[in-house]
Parts: structure tokens; sequence; C-alpha cells
């Protein structure tokens, strides 16, 4: 019987909870959702129980503790074999852990710039031009994907990597970022997801907003 918990913070905008919630949906594991409000401090202690990086995502499964997004997802892959979170082929798994990698530890300036803000929405942005240096390396990342694995998911069949670029799909439609028709089938794709309507949803409900959270979160 699986017993497991995510811990994640706002829906609007933490884009790592959205990403480590994505790949928990994905994997197929019944699991129940811990929010911590980013602003309240006694919550903010619990966290400290649970995540010993204090940050979210953290995913608490039958007396195991993982924390930070990418081990999340290699966890999942390997208590859910079936569920493919990582491509069973060599070649397609180490694109995927690539591509992943890349996501988790690069784009600062378009993180930054474009903070992941799902309630948001700002048609005249205009984009920095490191910020539009990462999105063209983005794209460039997703055009050969599909190209490769003739899509309809990155690397073919939905994938972790799918959930490690959500949240850039939401900052591209937040932003008015304007892309060719291959990304923009693409982000059609990944926002009509179940999933991805199930976490908007919430996050339409969530109450104010923060403004100090309007950057990187
Ligand atoms: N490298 C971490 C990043 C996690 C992260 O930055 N989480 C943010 C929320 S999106 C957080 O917990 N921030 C807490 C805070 O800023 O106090 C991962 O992959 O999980």
């Amino acid at each position: 019987m699986d017993d497991a918990t995510l811990t994640i913070s706002s829906k609007n905008y933490s884009s790592w909870s959205l990403r480590g919630w994505l790949m928990t949906k994905f994997s197929g594991l019944p699991f129940s959702e811990k929010v911590i409000p980013p602003d309240d401090p006694a919550m903010r202690a619990e966290l400290l129980l649970l995540s010993s990086s204090f940050l979210v995502p953290c995913l608490n499964h039958n007396g195991v503790s993982v924390w930070d997004t990418l081990a999340i997802g290699e966890y999942l892959n390997e208590i859910r074999p079936e569920a493919a979170l990582l491509p069973k082929d060599l070649k397609k798994r180490t694109r995927c852990r690539s591509i992943c990698g890349e996501m988790h530890s690069g784009f600062g300036p378009m993180r930054s710039a474009l903070p992941m803000n799902l309630k948001g929405d700002f048609p005249k942005f205009k984009v920095w031009a490191r910020a539009q240096a990462d999105i063209d390396h983005i794209t460039s990342i997703w055009r050969s994907c599909l190209d490769d694995y003739g899509g309809p998911f990155l690397l073919g069949e939905r994938s972790m990597a799918d959930a490690m670029y959500a949240p850039v799909v939401t900052r591209f439609r937040t932003y008015h970022v304007e892309l060719d028709r291959v990304c923009s089938a693409y982000c059609d794709r990944i926002m009509g997801m179940p999933e991805m309507i199930e976490w908007i949803g919430a996050a339409r409900l969530e109450p104010e907003d923060m403004e100090e959270l309007e950057v990187e979160f």
C-alpha cells in the first residue's frame, strides 16, 4: 500500500512544484498534496522536517524522502518503470536526461526575466536579449527533439522532459512569446494535458497575488 505525499507551494508561481507534481501524476503513483504557502512561517518550519533542502517539491513515499525535482523524477522512474518517465531506449534516455539537466541548471536569464505566473497576462512584454537567447535555445531543443522522435512529446512518448519544460510553456503563454508553428503546437499539446488543466484550474483559485513573488520562484 503506497503512502505518498508531495509537498509543494503556490500553484500560480512555483515552477518547481509544477514540475514535481506533473512527474508524480505521470508516474501513476497515488499521492496526496501538502501545500505550504510561501509566506507562512509555521508551515515553513514544518517544511524543514520534510525537505532537507528547505525547498519544494519534496516527495515522501513509504518512509523515503526525496527532494530536488530531478531526484524525484529518477526515483519515480525506479519505482514505477512501467510509466517510463525516462525512455526505455538508452540513447533516448540519455537525451532526456541531458535536456532535463539543461533545464534544471540553466536558462537563468529567461527564468528571472519571465517568472512563472499562471494568472498573469503580459501581451506587450519586452524580452531582454539574454532571455531571448535562452528562449531561442529552448525552442531549438524542442524542434530537434520533435523532429528526431516524431512527437507528439519531446521524446516521442510523454516523459519527464515534458514535465521539466511545462513551466516554460506557461511562461511563453503568460508573456506572449512569439513561436513558430512547431513550438506553438507543442505548447498547445502541453496546455491541453488534463493534468495541466487541473493544475491551472487550482492556481486560478489561489487567493491573492503575491507581489514579492513576481520574480523567479
Ligand atoms: N533545484 C530545486 C529547486 C527547487 C526550488 O527552487 N523551489 C522553490 C519553489 S519553486 C522553493 O522551494 N523556494 C522556497 C523559497 O524560496 O523560500 C529542485 O529542483 O527542486
